[in-house]
């Protein structure tokens, strides 16, 4: 039964793919925009599997782990496969599959790959991980597109021709494998490198205030390729970072922010406070786009809710809650 699978170019993405070539639902892959589809620009009918991916009605069936716990229940039944609260998208298709015989059994095997996308999706990477990055740890940056290879067009082939052959590569390959193949070599050689010349740059570019660090990247000519945690490991103080670089075209800039994942005292909702700003994003990470007439302004207002965050954590309860406590 050959389906496609419309799926997000990142690293869970390719392993979803993996683990539907392993059962053997799936024969093309489509690498989408989660926004394409939301806003309906890619036609999604009965021969689609959808997965990290939101919900298209229409499709054969979805795999997913992005959608809030409301979503969920609003599409309850509605739809075949499932999306559930897990760590990536490819342990949803991995629990669904785990017990419908025979898929379980061919699946197995690739427990430590679907452990492996949990990780990079959830940013639980170690300061070894982002200083020296080994096998899938390396595999997982080179195919995320935050990471910024996509950017490079020096390549041999293009990242998208890369991840379309991923999957099959992560389904019958070694991860040692697969580093070494000319194409995957040249992008972990060509990442240590820049890696190198961003860390020069952060070091130059970033300041500390109190528990925010501020990095301003506007101006940048050529944005070296580079870890986007290396900060929080640089600075291992400071437990949220505020990110200012130049947008699309230097229409305007972007703000990111997110939580230091090495140094988890931030108690900032960072996906609330860039509503306020036309933004989004979770409790942890998020940006929004503002023009460069407002940016002082607006990351002076960042840097006070961040102390006023810090403020309320270190605040002592109210009388009230101690007393019923
Ligand atoms: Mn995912």
């Amino acid at each position: 039964m050959g389906m496609r699978l419309i799926t997000r170019a990142d690293f869970d993405g390719s392993v979803c793919a993996a683990l539907l070539l392993e059962v053997g639902l799936v024969e093309e892959i489509l690498y989408a925009h989660p926004n394409d589809l939301q806003e309906n620009r890619i036609p999604v009918g009965a021969g689609d599997i959808l997965a990290n991916v939101p919900y298209v009605a229409g499709c054969a069936m979805w795999f997913d782990h992005h959608s809030s716990e409301r979503e969920r229940l609003s599409l309850q039944g509605g739809f075949a496969g499932l999306s559930a609260d897990a760590p990536s998208a490819a342990q949803v298709v991995f629990d669904y599959f785990r017990d419908r015989p025979p898929h379980g059994g061919r699946l197995a095997r690739h427990a430590p790959l679907v452990a492996m996308a949990g990780v990079v999706d959830s940013g639980r990477f170690s300061r070894q991980d982002v200083l020296d990055p080994q096998g899938y740890v390396m595999l997982a940056f080179i195919s995320d597109p935050r990471t910024g290879l996509g950017r490079r067009r020096s390549f041999r082939i293009s990242n998208l021709e890369l991840m379309k052959r991923l999957p099959q590569l992560l389904r019958t390959r070694s991860v040692d494998e697969i580093l070494a193949l000319p194409d995957f070599r040249e992008r972990a050689d060509f990442y240590a490198a820049e890696n190198a010349r961003y860390r020069r740059l952060l070091l130059e570019r970033s300041r500390a205030e109190g528990d925010a660090l501020l990095i301003d990247l506007r101006g940048v000519e050529e944005m070296p390729v580079g870890n986007r945690f290396l900060e929080y490991v640089i600075f291992p103080e400071q437990n949220i970072s505020i990110r200012v670089a130049d947008g699309r075209m230097r229409r305007c800039a972007m703000i990111s922010v997110g939580h230091n994942i090495f140094n988890r005292s931030c108690r900032l909702d960072v996906g609330a406070l860039m509503l306020r700003y036309g933004g989004g994003g979770h409790a942890r990470v998020g940006a929004c786009q503002v023009g460069y007439a407002d940016v002082g302004r607006v990351v002076a207002e960042l840097l006070q809710a961040v102390r006023s965050a810090a403020d309320r954590a270190a605040a002592p309860p109210p009388r009230e809650a101690i007393r019923r406590a």
